[in-house]
């Protein structure tokens, strides 16, 4: 049985929530949801260096099984630049990752082992997803921004 690499499950959990597969959201989730598919992305665009907890509280990561809540935030760029995006959690609580999507798929990923994940890309002018996941069972809180340098 081949071993199954995170980059690849996450896409596979995007697959599996692209085809309507949905054990995340109910009760307890964040006020970003429906947001498990990238057509249901949370619109941040208009949020540039604005945390969620600025916006409407905190997202959360709320499931059990697979697929796991997954939580997407659009955010569209009118011309090129260099993008950070931030997100920040206890590890302790949850091994929280993010990836950063384009129409095609992951552009890029952030998986540490610590608090914390950061992606900083320089990004062409078009529209981007960004994807919070992890692969626990459970509930966990993270904040997020995203901003332009
Ligand atoms: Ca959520
Ligand atoms: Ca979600
Ligand atoms: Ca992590």
């Amino acid at each position: 049985m081949s071993t199954i690499r995170p980059a690849t499950l996450a896409g596979c959990m995007l697959l599996l929530a692209s085809l309507g597969c949905d054990n995340g959201g109910g009760s307890g989730d964040d006020a970003y949801e429906e947001n498990d598919t990238t057509a249901t992305a949370y619109d941040l665009s208009a949020y540039e260096d604005t945390w969620l907890t600025e916006i409407a509280g905190p997202g959360i990561l709320v499931g059990t099984g697979a697929p796991i809540d997954l939580d997407y935030y659009l955010i569209s760029l009118g011309s090129g630049s260099n993008v950070v995006i931030e997100c920040t959690f206890t590890h302790a609580v949850s091994d929280i990752n993010i990836s950063l999507l384009d129409s095609w798929g992951v552009v890029a990923t952030a998986q540490t082992m610590t608090d914390d994940e950061s992606i900083d890309i320089y990004l062409s002018s078009g529209d981007y997803y960004i994807e919070i996941w992890n692969l626990e069972d459970g509930t966990a809180q993270y904040d997020l921004r995203w901003y332009t340098y």
